[in-house]
């Protein structure tokens, strides 16, 4: 929505206006008085500890709450996406080996934009995947997880004023990474489509309205997000969908940011396709991926960004000057673990065919722990996670006061601290706007060892026979 901004503002005060969207916008009006004074430099006259503008209203996260929540309660943790399992043998004696080994140059500086052996081997593997003839220099970007991917991405792309399109519900940084490089966020729901009575609902009833997304794209259109398979609902975007989407993105001449690091966790047969192989996209997506999600390994932090240098040289900008490098020797294991990955390429033995097979199996697990207590799962077609409606169990909320916190928020709460599980409010994926329209959903992460899962199911099913006032 457009701002109007006075010419009495000043400078700061007028590009902040522009930046925060109307509500904020017109408190801002209010406190300058119009006269041109702006709040934010009175403010900071008050006090040197007033922050950045770029940080209002970005204090609040998610994860942080939720996993302090989980640790505070001693819960049984089906909240925030790990593994409570180890990565595989192979990932992990790579990992021993690169810090413990004879080669001591690992334990310093290697190249700021990527260890040679990991770009060059993603290199490899992606031009197989992607149909590109890689030059790992410049077409590879390692990065401190796809957390830094995605913010070297809007730093380097997005500008005051830029618009960049969302695809909700969506992983929770999107939007304020998007605002801190000065850009607006412009929104487009997937739209659940009713399912008949007795069946469950899946991630592939959820779509997009092809002309409703035509007419987000605008003439500030820079970018649109791409996230397949998605995080929180397990969607895989199909060829159709994406192909529509890459249409729009050429005919608007948009890049696209396609984070992609569920790429190896999809199931029941379905593809994972990669909109960067689509006609007319190599030159306009970067792709991201994670080493966390690919070895089960989150807290190696190693991520990487796939392009055509043209993009990727700006991304590299931000990178040198902010992170500038990223651990050594957790590249060297991604190194030699993707190594050893293509050399089993689509073979039994591939740890990219066995996970997924294996979290299916666990998918499957959780999905019938749920649906015989009476919350209703929809089924992920990827991912390591699945949403849930927990409507049947709003009655177990106690009568609390008003509040502008989301259903699911304080469902989620309650269920910690009385029940001794965590799951994610599914509010939390969502815009301002359309956080009440999906509030009746919590998000679970099944990449858990089967005793968690059981015990997930042994809480859920006391609970159940309790509320049945058995
Ligand atoms: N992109 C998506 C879609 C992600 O899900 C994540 C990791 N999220 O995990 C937290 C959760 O949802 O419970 C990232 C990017 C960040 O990946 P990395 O850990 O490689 O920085």
């Amino acid at each position: 929505m457009k701002v109007h901004v006075p010419q009495t503002a000043n400078r700061c005060c007028r590009g902040m206006l522009r930046r925060s969207g109307l509500s904020l916008g017109q408190e801002l009006l209010r406190k300058s008085n119009l006269t041109g004074v702006c709040w934010f430099h009175t403010k900071a006259k008050m006090s040197r500890m007033v922050p950045a503008r770029r940080l209002e209203g970005m204090d609040k996260n998610i994860w942080v709450e939720f996993v302090k929540l989980a640790a505070t309660y001693g819960t049984v943790n089906l909240g925030q996406g790990f593994p409570n399992y180890p990565p595989p043998d192979f990932a992990k004696e790579a990992f021993v080996e690169a810090v413990g080994g004879e080669d001591t140059s690992l334990h310093q500086y290697t190249r700021a934009f990527g260890h040679p052996p990991l770009v060059k081997i993603l290199a490899r593997f992606f031009g197989k995947l992607l149909g590109q003839d890689l030059d790992p220099m410049t077409n590879v970007l390692i990065t401190v997880g796809a957390y830094e991917a995605l913010y070297c991405c809007f730093q380097a792309m997005v500008d005051d004023g830029d618009e960049v399109i969302i695809i909700e519900p969506f992983f929770d940084c999107y939007e304020p990474m998007v605002k801190m490089a000065g850009g607006t966020p412009v929104f487009i729901p997937l739209r659940p489509k009713a399912v008949k009575s007795g069946k469950l609902m899946s991630s592939r009833d959820w779509q997009l309205d092809p002309a409703e997304l035509e007419a987000k794209f605008s003439q500030r259109t820079k970018a649109l997000v791409l996230n397949t398979p998605n995080n929180p609902l397990g969607k895989v975007f199909s060829r159709e969908e994406l192909e529509l989407i890459a249409e729009l993105c050429v005919k608007h001449d948009v890049l696209c940011f396609s984070d992609e690091v569920y790429e190896w966790l999809v199931y029941d047969g379905r593809e994972h396709i990669r909109i960067a192989s689509l006609p007319g996209m190599w030159e306009r997506t970067v792709t991201i991926g994670s080493s966390g999600k690919t070895f089960s390994a989150t807290g190696w932090k190693v991520g990487w960004t796939i392009g055509p240098d043209g993009l990727l040289k700006h991304l590299r900008t931000v990178h040198q000057n902010s992170v500038y490098h990223c651990a050594t020797a957790a590249q060297e294991a991604v190194a030699r673990a993707l190594e050893r990955e293509l050399g089993h390429f689509g073979a039994p033995e591939s740890y990219f065919v066995q996970l997924p097979r294996e979290l299916q199996r666990k998918r499957d697990l959780l999905i019938r722990s749920l649906v015989a207590v009476g919350m209703e799962p929809v089924v992920p077609e990827g991912t390591y996670f699945l949403i849930a409606d927990f409507s049947a169990f709003k009655t177990e909320l106690p009568e609390l006061p008003e509040s502008e916190e989301p259903c699911d928020s304080q469902f989620a709460k309650w269920m910690i601290k009385h029940k001794h599980l965590a799951a994610i409010p599914v509010s939390a994926f969502y815009s301002a706007p359309q956080k009440k329209n999906f509030d009746h959903f919590i998000r679970f992460c099944f990449a858990k060892e089967d005793s968690t899962l059981k015990a997930a199911d042994d809480i859920l099913q006391q609970w159940s026979r309790e509320k049945a006032g058995q």
